[in-house]
C-alpha cells in the first residue's frame, strides 16, 4: 500500500499526460486520490534492465506505478518508460477481441469469436502442411515474452507443429553478443553483476547509448566515476554518457574491429598484459598475437577515423588498469561483422586478465525486457532450452526424453528470421504465426519484408495492440500484456526475476501460453502442451534445461522471491553428487570454484579444458560503403522516450509529446554543404528507399554519418533504407551501417507533421 500522500484530483496536468489526440486519450483513469486495492510488485514491461517497480491496482485497473526501493538492481530508479508504462492497460486500441480479415470493412478486418478463430488457424496449418510439407508453417516469436513462453513457443514448434522453421526477434538484437560470447566463453550471459562496475578503475562503454537505452546502467557508471573510474566511450555520436566520459573515441561506423586491434596491440608492444592469466587460463594469444601486429596507431588511426592519440591514451588507462569493467551492446554488434566486433572487444579483456574478479567485468547490455532467458531455451531457429544444440544428437536425445518423445521426433535447425521472410517471399514458407513480433517496422530492407508476408498463403499475429505488421494478417489473436500474466525474466545481469501478474485480460483476450495452447488443441495435437499454470511450465523448464549451460534447475519461484531474483546457471539440488547450489545461483561467473557443468579441468570458463578463447578478428568494410553515387553512412538506433517497434510507446502520449517524431541527426558541417538548416525537412535515400524527415543539426555527430532513429512505421520508418546484409555467423542485420545519399526536400511529405500512430 502507498504510504504516500494522496493525489490530488483530477486536472489539466492529469489530463494532459495522455497526450493531445483520439489515438492516445486512454480512459482517464488516474490515481487521483484513489487508493489501490493492491499493489504488486513486478518489473517493468520494456528493456532488458528489467527495474523492479510496483503497479498500484483497483478494480482490475492498473491507476499508476511507485517506486521498488528495495529491488536492489534499480533501488526504485525508473526512466520515462517505466514511470509511464502502465497507461498501456485500457487504452481505447487495445485488441479486446479476435479479427480476420475482410474486404467489406473499412478497417480491413472484422470481429469473430475467439473459437473460431482458434479453429481458423488450426485448419490453416493443417492444411498447409498437408499440401506443402511441415516446414512450409514457420513461426517467429519474440524476446518481450517470458522465459515460460518463449520456452512453449519452441516445445510448440518443434513438438507440436514439427517444424524446423522457428525464429525469434533477438536475432535482431543478442545474437552477435550471443556467438562471440559462445566462441569466446562457452557461455552466453553477462559475465558480472553490474555491483562491479563500481569497483571498477575504467569503464569502457563501446555502441552501446546508455543514457537512453540502459538508462539505470548510467546509473553505476558515474557511482564508479565518482569513485575515480576513468570512463572511456567508443560511439559515432556524442551520446549523452559520452558527454561526461573521460575519453571519447568518436569511432567511423564498421570499424570497432580495427579500433580494439589497435589497442590490443599496443598492449602488446607495451606489455600491458597478464602473462600468467593468457598462459594457464586461455588459448591461442600467440596467434592472434602476431596477427594484430600490423594494427599501429597510425594504421587504427586512419581505419576508424580516431587520433592516434585517443587510440594510445585507451590503450594505457585500459592497459595499466587494476580493475576494468567493458561493456557494449548493438552499436558493435548490428554489422555483417558483428561477431568479429564483439570477439575483438573480448580480447582486450582476456589479454589483460581482468575477469571473474571483484570489479574485473565484461557484458554485452540485454536489449529487450527477456533478451537473455528469451534466448536460453528453444525459440532460436538452431536451439534446444538449456542452451542445448538441435543438431547435437545428445542433446536432442535428452530433451526428447523430457518431453516423452523420439529424438527423430524432433526437427533438425531452421533458417532465421530475415531467412523466413526470404523463404515466405520465394513461396517456399506458405504460413506464419508471429508473437510479439513487428518485423514489419523492425526488419532491415522492410519493403521486402512487405511484399514477402503479401506472399503468405496463411498469416495469424497474435498481439494486443494492431501492429504494423498485424496488418498483413489473416487472423489477429489478442494476446496478453505483460501486467495480465505472470512467469519469470531473465534480465540483464544474468539474475531470473518474477513477473507478478496485477490484472486479468480484458474480453476475448487471452494469456499468450493459453492462446499457444488452444491452437494445439484443435489441431488434435496437444500432447505436451496441457499445462494448466505458469509455474507448471517454469516446472518441466527446470528439467529440460537441467545439465545444459543455462541451467535454471535449482531456480524456484520461492527462491527468486526470496533472495531478488536468482543468476544462472543454478543447479538442482536434486543431482547426484552436484554441490549445494548457493541460494542466489552464479551471480559473477568464471570464479575459481564456481559451478561449471562444461568444463572437465581446473579452468573456470565452459569448455572441456576450462580455458577462454583468444579469436583472430580480421578487419572487413561494411557490406554497403559509402562510394560517389551515396556518399553519406546511414546509422539507426533509438531514442529514451521510445521503445523497439514503438506499436507500444507510440500509444503512450507523454512518450510522443517528448520525442513525436523520427529526425535525422546531421552535422552542421554537412548540413551547410548539404545547404540544410535545423527542422528542414530532408530526403535520405538508399538504394532500397527513401525517407523525408525534419533535420536535427547538431554538434554531436561524425560529419561523414547520419543517424535515424528506427521506431516509427510506414514512410517515417528508417527500415525502408537500410540493408538486410547479416552476419555469416549470427545472422543479426547490419542496421548499424549503409550508404545514403542526403538532400534537402523540395517540399514537405504529404503526411508532414501529424501524428500516425497507426499507420
Ligand atoms: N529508450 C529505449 N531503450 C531501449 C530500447 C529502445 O527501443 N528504446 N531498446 C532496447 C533494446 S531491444 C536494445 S537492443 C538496446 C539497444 O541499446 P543500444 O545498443 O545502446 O542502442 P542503439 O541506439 O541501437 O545503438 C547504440 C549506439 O551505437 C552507436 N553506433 C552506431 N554505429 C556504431 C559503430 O559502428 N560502432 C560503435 N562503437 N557504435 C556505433 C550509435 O550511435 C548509438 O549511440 O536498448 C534497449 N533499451
Ligand atoms: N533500423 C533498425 N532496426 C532495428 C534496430 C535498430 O537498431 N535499427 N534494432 C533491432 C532490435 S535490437 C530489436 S530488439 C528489434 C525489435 O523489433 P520487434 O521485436 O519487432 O519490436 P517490438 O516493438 O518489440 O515488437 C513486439 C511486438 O509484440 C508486441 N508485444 C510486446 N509484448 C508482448 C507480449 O507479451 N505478448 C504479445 N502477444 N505481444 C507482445 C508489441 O505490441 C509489438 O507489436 O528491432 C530491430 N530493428
Ligand atoms: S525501460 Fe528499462 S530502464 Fe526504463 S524503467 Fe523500464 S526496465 Fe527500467
Ligand atoms: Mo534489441
Amino acid at each position: 500500500m502507498s504510504n504516500r500522500a494522496k493525489q490530488p484530483p483530477l486536472d489539466r496536468a492529469t489530463i494532459a499526460q495522455f497526450g493531445p489526440s483520439r489515438a492516445y486519450a486512454a480512459e482517464i483513469r488516474v490515481d487521483a486520490g484513489v487508493e489501490p486495492d493492491k499493489t504488486v510488485k513486478t518489473h517493468c514491461c520494456f528493456c532488458g534492465q528489467q527495474c523492479g517497480l510496483q503497479l498500484k491496482v483497483k478494480d482490475n485497473t492498473i491507476l499508476g506505478i511507485e517506486p521498488w526501493y528495495e529491488f536492489p538492481f534499480n533501488r526504485g530508479m525508473l526512466c520515462p518508460k517505466g514511470v509511464k508504462r502502465y497507461l498501456q492497460q485500457g487504452h481505447p486500441d487495445r485488441l479486446l477481441h479476435a479479427y480476420e480479415k475482410s474486404s467489406e470493412s473499412a478497417s480491413g478486418f472484422r470481429e469473430l469469436s475467439y473459437e473460431r478463430a482458434i479453429s481458423r488457424v488450426a485448419e490453416a496449418i493443417e492444411r498447409i502442411q498437408t499440401e506443402h510439407g511441415r516446414d512450409a508453417f514457420a513461426v517467429l516469436s519474440g524476446a518481450s515474452l517470458t522465459t515460460e513462453k518463449t520456452y512453449l513457443m519452441g516445445k510448440f514448434a518443434h513438438m507440436c507443429l514439427r517444424t524446423a522453421n522457428i525464429d525469434y526477434n533477438g536475432r535482431l538484437c543478442m545474437v552477435s553478443a550471443a556467438a562471440g560470447n559462445k566462441k569466446a566463453f562457452g557461455i552466453d550471459r553477462a559475465a558480472n553483476p553490474w555491483t562491479d562496475i563500481l569497483e571498477a578503475e575504467v569503464v569502457l562503454v563501446a555502441g552501446a547509448n546508455v543514457a537512453e537505452c540502459a538508462p539505470i546502467t548510467t546509473d553505476y557508471i558515474w557511482r564508479a566515476r565518482d569513485r575515480g573510474a576513468k570512463v572511456i566511450v567508443v560511439d559515432p555520436r556524442l551520446t549523452p554518457i559520452a558527454r561526461t566520459c573521460d575519453l571519447f573515441l568518436p569511432v567511423k561506423p564498421g570499424r570497432d574491429t580495427a579500433l580494439f586491434s589497435g589497442i590490443l596491440q599496443l598492449m602488446i608492444k607495451n606489455d600491458w598484459l597478464d602473462h600468467d592469466f593468457i598462459a594457464k587460463k586461455t588459448v591461442g594469444f600467440e596467434a592472434l598475437a602476431r596477427s594484430v601486429e600490423e594494427w599501429t596507431p597510425r594504421r587504427t588511426a586512419e581505419v576508424t577515423g580516431v587520433s592516434e592519440a585517443a587510440i594510445r591514451r585507451a590503450a594505457e588507462w585500459w592497459g595499466k588498469a587494476e580493475t576494468s569493467f567493458l561493456m557494449h551492446a548493438r552499436g558493435i554488434e548490428h554489422h555483417s561483422h558483428g561477431v568479429m566486433n564483439v570477439l575483438s572487444a573480448i580480447n582486450i579483456v582476456l589479454a589483460s586478465g581482468r575477469i571473474g574478479r571483484p570489479g574485473c567485468g565484461y557484458a554485452t547490455i540485454t536489449g529487450q525486457a527477456n533478451g537473455q532467458g528469451g534466448r536460453e531455451h528453444g525459440q532460436k531457429c538452431d536451439q534446444l532450452p538449456g542452451g542445448r544444440d538441435l543438431a547435437n544428437p545428445e542433446h536432442r536425445a535428452y530433451v526428447a526424453e523430457v518431453w516423452g518423445i523420439e529424438p527423430e521426433h524432433l526437427p533438425q535447425p531452421g533458417v532465421d528470421a530475415y531467412e523466413i521472410m526470404r523463404k515466405a517471399h520465394a513461396g517456399e514458407i506458405r504460413g506464419l504465426l508471429s508473437i510479439c513480433f513487428n518485423p514489419v517496422v523492425s526488419l532491415p530492407d522492410n519493403n521486402f519484408v512487405r511484399a514477402a508476408l503479401q506472399k503468405l498463403d496463411f498469416f495469424v499475429a497474435i498481439d494486443f495492440f494492431l501492429s504494423e505488421t498485424a496488418r498483413y494478417a489473416d487472423v489477429v489473436l489478442p494476446g496478453s500484456l505483460q501486467e495480465e500474466d505472470e512467469g519469470t525474466v531473465t534480465q540483464v545481469e544474468g539474475r531470473i526475476v518474477r513477473i507478478n501478474k496485477a490484472v486479468e485480460p480484458p474480453a476475448d483476450a487471452r494469456q499468450d501460453w493459453r492462446i499457444i495452447q488452444d491452437i494445439a488443441k484443435s489441431l488434435g495435437r496437444e500432447r505436451g502442451l496441457t499445462f494448466d499454470s505458469v509455474e507448471e511450465i517454469f516446472e518441466e523448464l527446470r528439467v529440460a534445461s537441467r545439465g545444459g549451460v543455462s541451467d535454471y534447475s535449482g531456480v524456484t519461484y520461492a527462491r527468486i522471491e526470496e533472495h531478488f531474483g536468482v543468476f544462472w546457471p543454478c543447479r538442482s539440488d536434486a543431482l547426484d553428487g552436484a554441490p549445494q547450489p548457493t541460494p542466489r545461483g552464479t551471480p559473477r561467473l568464471f570464479e575459481p570454484g564456481s559451478y561449471n557443468p562444461v568444463a572437465k579441468g581446473s579452468g573456470p570458463f565452459y569448455f572441456e579444458d576450462g580455458k577462454a578463447r583468444f579469436n583472430l578478428t580480421p578487419h572487413h568494410d561494411p557490406k554497403e560503403d559509402t562510394d560517389e553515387e551515396y556518399p553519406i553512412i546511414l546509422t539507426t538506433g533509438r531514442v529514451v522516450s521510445q521503445f523497439l517497434s514503438g506499436n507500444q510507446t507510440r500509444r503512450i502520449g507523454p512518450l510522443v509529446d517528448h520525442y513525436p517524431e523520427p529526425k535525422v541527426e546531421i552535422h552542421p558541417r554537412l548540413a551547410a554543404r548539404l545547404d540544410i538548416v535545423d527542422g528542414d525537412w530532408t530526403t535520405v535515400e538508399s538504394r532500397r528507399g527513401s525517407c523525408t524527415l525534419r533535420a536535427s543539426v547538431l554538434r554531436t555527430i561524425r560529419p561523414d554519418t547520419v543517424f535515424i532513429p528506427y521506431h516509427w512505421g510506414g514512410r517515417k520508418s528508417a527500415n525502408q533504407l537500410t540493408i538486410s546484409a547479416q552476419d555469416p555467423i549470427s545472422k543479426i542485420p547490419e542496421y548499424k551501417v549503409c550508404a545514403v545519399r542526403v538532400h534537402k526536400a523540395e517540399a514537405a511529405p504529404e503526411y508532414s507533421d501529424k501524428l500516425e500512430p497507426q499507420q
